[in-house]
């Protein structure tokens, strides 16, 4: 016979949804040239000597012509250049935007050498020069992920956790925009602000019970994860086997993973509305730490998006 679970989706209830709602209006990705875009600053990935390069830089420098390397000249005749991790403002001559504010990213040498810490620097720093020189809308490219090497996924997370929580402190940005020039990046940075934009807080319940609470994102493929913690309630125990002997074992980061709802192990998800997942096509994670609670990891997806999947 086959079992029933109900997911039971809470949106709307909750102030964090909101909030990720707010940011999603805000932070938006494009693919392309950084030079084409009209912002108030561009932030363009420099070097020490803030005397133009290749890259972002060549292009930056290139399009917008010798003002901006003018200007680069007076920053170094004050400071001397630029250190990694800091950032510099200049005018943006031809470009269509306002300004450049030109960061120094970390060359990556093994990540043995604070390089994470210092490209969270570079877009910390470039954010709050943008709102120091009361720029609103700000267009970031993927820093030190060219010719810095950089690995693209990691930049592409610290690029986003470090933008939100930045984000999060202030209300002065009003428009972020990732420009990726390659395929890779526009990938990694669309799943990091996939899985982040969309976490609501949500509700586990099994039989009736509620099991637990979670966070349900959706990423960029579609497959949705929902990360939370399982009650240790009676029918808590009762599920914990069910679980540990569904879900395919991930040993590599000892993560409990199920791909596929299997049919005699079906999961009906259903939204507050009434709507209702007929095929799911995400799974369910768990995250076993031998000690109870559990963390769960289930695939799902917010009312917005859930629509336009699953009509
Ligand atoms: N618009 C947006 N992104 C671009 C563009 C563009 N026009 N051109 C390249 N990219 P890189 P880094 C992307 O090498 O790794 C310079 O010589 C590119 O695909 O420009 O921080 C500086 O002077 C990559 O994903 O910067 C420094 O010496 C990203 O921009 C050094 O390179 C960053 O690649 C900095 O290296």
């Amino acid at each position: 016979m086959s079992k029933s679970y109900y997911i039971r989706i809470g949106y709307n209830t909750d102030i964090a949804s909101n909030a990720m709602t707010t940011l999603h209006s805000i932070i938006e990705l494009h693919k392309g040239d950084i030079t084409k875009v009209t912002v108030d600053a561009v932030v363009n990935a420099a070097n020490t000597s803030l005397l133009g390069g290749g890259g972002v830089d060549g292009a930056i420098h290139r399009a917008g012509g010798q003002a901006i390397l003018d200007d680069c000249r007076k920053i170094i005749a004050k400071q001397g250049g630029c250190k990694v991790g800091e950032a510099v403002i200049t005018i943006a001559g031809k470009l269509p935007s306002k300004f450049v504010i030109h960061t120094v990213g970390p060359v990556w040498n093994g990540g043995q050498n604070d390089e994470r810490e210092k490209l969270a620097d570079c877009y910390r720093n470039s954010l709050q020069l943008a709102v120091d020189n009361n720029c609103k809308t700000i267009a970031f490219p993927n820093i030190s992920t060219g010719i810095y090497k950089f690995p693209k996924d990691e930049a592409a997370r610290i690029a986003v956790d470090t933008v939100l929580n930045f984000i999060h402190s202030t209300d002065k940005i009003e428009k972020l925009i990732f420009i990726c020039f390659d395929d890779d990046n526009f990938g990694y940075i669309k799943r990091q602000l996939n899985f982040k934009v969309f976490t609501i807080p949500s509700k586990l319940f099994a039989d009736n019970d509620l099991l637990g609470t979670v966070n349900i994102g959706l990423e960029d493929d579609g497959q949705g994860v929902l990360s939370g913690q399982l009650k240790p309630t009676e029918n808590y125990n009762k599920y914990r086997n069910f679980f540990r002997n569904t879900f395919l074992s991930d040993t590599t980061d000892s993560l409990i993973r199920i791909n596929n709802f299997t049919s005699e192990n079906k999961f009906k998800v259903v939204a507050d509305d009434g709507t209702e997942f007929k095929n799911p096509v995400a799974g369910l994670m768990i995250y076993d730490f031998e000690e109870e609670p559990i963390n769960v990891e289930l695939c799902g997806i917010d009312n917005a998006i859930w629509k336009h999947y699953f009509n």
